[in-house]
C-alpha cells in the first residue's frame, strides 16, 4: 500500500504543470459564453462550463471525476469540474510546486492551506484571490447561515491584511464548547440527604458534609471532597470554580499555549484580563480556603489525569466527591460503577452573582478552498460550493444519498437535543473503505451544532437506568452541556483567536510566554497558599509584577489584532 502511494505521488509530481493546467486555459478562452442565473437558483450557469480544481484525495474516495456526488453537483449546477487529484499526503508539497510553476488550476480544494501559507501566497504574492465579497448573504447564503453557529468564525478566517482567502470546513464539537465541567458522585449526595449545590456557599457546605459525615459509610474519615489535576482536558478545579467570581478562561498548566487560556477576556469590546481584578483574587481566596481546610485534594495542582483517575478508582470504597474534567472519562474508568454515578453540575452562583461557563470557540478549519487570483470563474465556483454548506449539501457530501445513507427525520423522531429531529442516519458513516458515492471527508461543508444535534436518536431520559452508561454517552454529553452549561455561557466575554504579523510575533513571543508562566504559576501559588492571597502587600506586588512583565503592552497588541480581525 505504501509503495503504491509513493509511485502515485512520484507520477503526480512529475506531471508537467502545463498539462495539468491545460483545462484552465481553455476555460479562460470560453469566458465570454458564461451566462449566470440569479444567485440562489439552480442551475448556476445557463450554458455548461468546465473549471479545473486540484483536490487533495483521501484514500476513501476512488475518483473525484466519476464520483456520484460530483456528478450530482454537475447536474445541479451546470458546472463541470475537472478534478485534478493529488494524494493527500503529497498535497502541501504539490501546492508549492504548482504555485511556483505559474500555471494554476482555478481552485485548490482540501489542501488545508494554513494561515502562514495564506499570508505568503495571498497577502504577499497575490496568487490567491481575496474572497471578502463572497462572504455575504447575497453570494453565499448557506455558508453565512452556518457561520451564525460559529461565533467569531469569520474574524478567525480573516488574514492580517484584512482579506479572507479561503472557504472553511465548519464542524463544531458541541460538548467541547463548554468543557470546563465539574461532576459529583451522586451516591454521596444521596447518603448525606443533600441536594446538588447551586451556589458557592452550598458547595462549601456539601464539601464539609462529605468530609465530616462519612459519605461512603465505611466508618473512616477517608473522603476526598474535591479533586482535579493540572495536566488533563479541563481537569483543573479552578477552571470551573473561578467562574463563580469573574469570567476566567485560565489553564494553569505551565505547558499550555501562551496565547490562549491565560485569563484574557473581553470587557466592553476591548481585550482585558481577569487576572488583576479583585473578583479574581476573591476566587483564588475561596479555593485557597478549600485547600487549607482539606476539602480540596492537595495533589490537584501537581498530578495528571491518570493519577486523578487512580484516586477516584483505586480505593475499595469510593472516596472522591467532586471531580473536575471535560467529561467523566477524564477521572473515571469508562463504564465502571463510579463513571456511571458521577453527575455534571452547573456553574455555581458566586457571592456576588457571577456564574459563568467558559466558552471554548469551535473554530473553522481554514484553507479548504482557495481560488487562483486569475480564475475567470470565481462567481461560479463560489456558488457551486455554497450549496455544500446547506444541511442537504453537507449530508450529500458527507454521508451519501438521500433515501440511502440518510433522510430527513420523520415526525415524532427526536434529536440529540430533545427537539424534533432534523435528519436520520440510514447507513453508518464509514471513511475506512474506498468508495465512490460521496466525498466522506468533507472539505467545504457545515456540520453545524444544530445539524449534528438534530440527528434522530433513541429517546432516553435520566430516569432510564441505561442513561448514564457509555452506550448513551453522546446523548449524556449533549444533555449536560445543553441543560447545565449553555445557559451560563456568554460568548461576548471570550477572546476569539487573534492573528499577529510576523513582526509582532517576533517581538512578543517571549514576552507573552513569560507573562503566561507568571500568571499560571502565581495562580497556583495563591491557591495552595505559598503566596498569601489575603495579604494586600503580596497581592499588590503580584499586580505590579504583571505590569513589569508588560501586561499592558500585550493587551494593547491583542487589541490591535482584535480590531484588525473583528471590527
Ligand atoms: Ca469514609
Amino acid at each position: 500500500m505504501k509503495k503504491t502511494l509513493c509511485i502515485v505521488l512520484l507520477v503526480a509530481l512529475l506531471l508537467p504543470a502545463s498539462l495539468v493546467a491545460q483545462g484552465s486555459k481553455e476555460s479562460a478562452a470560453a469566458k465570454s459564453t458564461v451566462e449566470y442565473t440569479p444567485v440562489g437558483t439552480f442551475p448556476i450557469v445557463k450554458t455548461p462550463i468546465t473549471v479545473d480544481i486540484m483536490v487533495a484525495q483521501p484514500p476513501c474516495v476512488e475518483d473525484y471525476n466519476t464520483n456520484r456526488f460530483t456528478k450530482y453537483m454537475e447536474e445541479l449546477t451546470g458546472i463541470k469540474v475537472n478534478y485534478i487529484m493529488i494524494p493527500e499526503q503529497a498535497a502541501t508539497e504539490k501546492l508549492a510546486l504548482v504555485l511556483a510553476s505559474g500555471d494554476y488550476p482555478d481552485a485548490f480544494l482540501g489542501f488545508g492551506v494554513n494561515n502562514t501559507l495564506e499570508t505568503t501566497y495571498g497577502a504577499q504574492e497575490g496568487l490567491f484571490m481575496p474572497l471578502n465579497k463572497f462572504y455575504s448573504k447575497e453570494w453565499m447564503p448557506n455558508m453565512m447561515k452556518a457561520f451564525e453557529e460559529f461565533p467569531g468564525g469569520i474574524g478567525f478566517m480573516t488574514n492580517i491584511d484584512g482579506n479572507i482567502y479561503s472557504l472553511p470546513r465548519l464542524e463544531g464539537c458541541y460538548h467541547c464548547s463548554n468543557q470546563a465541567k465539574l461532576f459529583v458522585y451522586q451516591p454521596f449526595l444521596d447518603k448525606l440527604g443533600m441536594k446538588m449545590p447551586t451556589t458557592t456557599d452550598e458547595f462549601y457546605q456539601v464539601l464539609k458534609a462529605m468530609k465530616e459525615q462519612d459519605a461512603n459509610g465505611n466508618g473512616k474519615a477517608d473522603e476526598i471532597p474535591l479533586a482535579g489535576s493540572i495536566i488533563g482536558w479541563s481537569d483543573q478545579v479552578e477552571r470551573f470554580l473561578l467562574n463563580s467570581f469573574i469570567y476566567t478562561d485560565l489553564d494553569t498548566n505551565i505547558n499550555a499555549n501562551a496565547d490562549d487560556n491565560v485569563g484574557y477576556m473581553m470587557n466592553n469590546g476591548k481585550v482585558d484580563t481577569a487576572v488583576n481584578k479583585p473578583a479574581f483574587r476573591e476566587g483564588l481566596a475561596f479555593i485557597n480556603k478549600l485547600y487549607k481546610e482539606g476539602l480540596l485534594y492537595n495533589g490537584s495542582f501537581t498530578q495528571d489525569s491518570s493519577q486523578l483517575t487512580q484516586l477516584v478508582e483505586s480505593s475499595a470504597q469510593p472516596v472522591v466527591g467532586f471531580a473536575a474534567g471535560g467529561w467523566r472519562g477524564q477521572f473515571a474508568t469508562i463504564g465502571g460503577e463510579r463513571f456511571n454515578n458521577f453527575r455534571a453540575i452547573a456553574p455555581l452562583k458566586g457571592p456576588k452573582g457571577a456564574q459563568y461557563s467558559v466558552a471554548f470557540f469551535q473554530n473553522p478549519e481554514i484553507g479548504e478552498l482557495v481560488l487562483s487570483s486569475d480564475t475567470k470563474y470565481a462567481e461560479a465556483i463560489m456558488r457551486y460550493f455554497d450549496f455544500m454548506y446547506s444541511p442537504e449539501g453537507t449530508l450529500l457530501q458527507r454521508n451519501g444519498f438521500k433515501g440511502e445513507a440518510w433522510d430527513w427525520a420523520k415526525s415524532g423522531q427526536v434529536g440529540l437535543d430533545g427537539k424534533p429531529a432534523v435528519w436520520q442516519q440510514l447507513k453508518l458513516w464509514n471513511d475506512k473503505d474506498p468508495q465512490n458515492d460521496t466525498w466522506i471527508q468533507t472539505y467545504t461543508a457545515a456540520m453545524t451544532p444544530s445539524l449534528k444535534n438534530g440527528l434522530a436518536s433513541k429517546p432516553m431520559t435520566q430516569d432510564n437506568p441505561e442513561y448514564y452508561l457509555p452506550g448513551n454517552n453522546e446523548k449524556t454529553l449533549f444533555d449536560e452541556t445543553f441543560n447545565l452549561y449553555k445557559p451560563y455561557e456568554d460568548t461576548s466575554v471570550e477572546v476569539p483567536v487573534l492573528k499577529y504579523t510576523a513582526e509582532e510575533s517576533e517581538k512578543f513571543s517571549t514576552v507573552k510566554r513569560e507573562l503566561a508562566n507568571y500568571i499560571r504559576q502565581s495562580a497556583v501559588k495563591f491557591m495552595v497558599g505559598s503566596l498569601n492571597v489575603n495579604d494586600d502587600k503580596v497581592w499588590n506586588e503580584y499586580v505590579a509584577n504583571l505590569e513589569k512583565l508588560q501586561l499592558k503592552s500585550v493587551l494593547d497588541l491583542m487589541n490591535t489584532a482584535y480590531a484588525r480581525q473583528y471590527k
